[in-house]
């Protein structure tokens, strides 16, 4: 999508720390991070929020999933934990209309996930 922030960044327009990259999915450091560690994962097709998946996408939202790990480990926050978090629409707190998970770490979480 032309418009799209999260596609001009999968498509080099935009600037952005890239931790990990496939032809599936990136992950980049979030601008305005909340924890230590605050990467956002998204796949390269543009999909706008988690509601508008489809049966096509299971093995790329399973990809995106086993590449959190990755990173995660990657990072040196798998040991301790972390939390992985996706906002869905305006309710769930989603600013950008791109598919992403926030992995965030470095630091201990509340139990409570808001
Ligand atoms: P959400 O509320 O779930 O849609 O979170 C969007 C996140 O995207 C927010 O934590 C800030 C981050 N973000 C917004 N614009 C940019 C950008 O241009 N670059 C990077 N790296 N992150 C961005």
């Amino acid at each position: 999508m032309s418009d799209c922030l999260f596609c001009k960044i999968v498509a080099k327009e935009i600037p952005a720390e890239i931790v990990y990259e496939d032809d599936q999915v990136i992950a980049f450091k979030d601008i305005n991070p909340v924890t230590p560690v605050h990467i956002l994962l998204i796949p390269k097709k543009h999909i706008s929020d988690l509601t508008a998946i489809e049966s096509e996408d299971k093995e790329l939202i399973g990809h995106l999933h086993l590449t959190a790990v990755k990173v995660a480990e990657k990072i040196g926050i798998a040991k301790d934990g972390f939390r992985l978090v996706n906002n869905c629409k305006e309710y769930g707190g989603q600013v950008v209309y791109h598919l992403h998970f926030h992995l965030l770490g470095g630091k201990q979480l509340g139990t409570r996930p808001s």
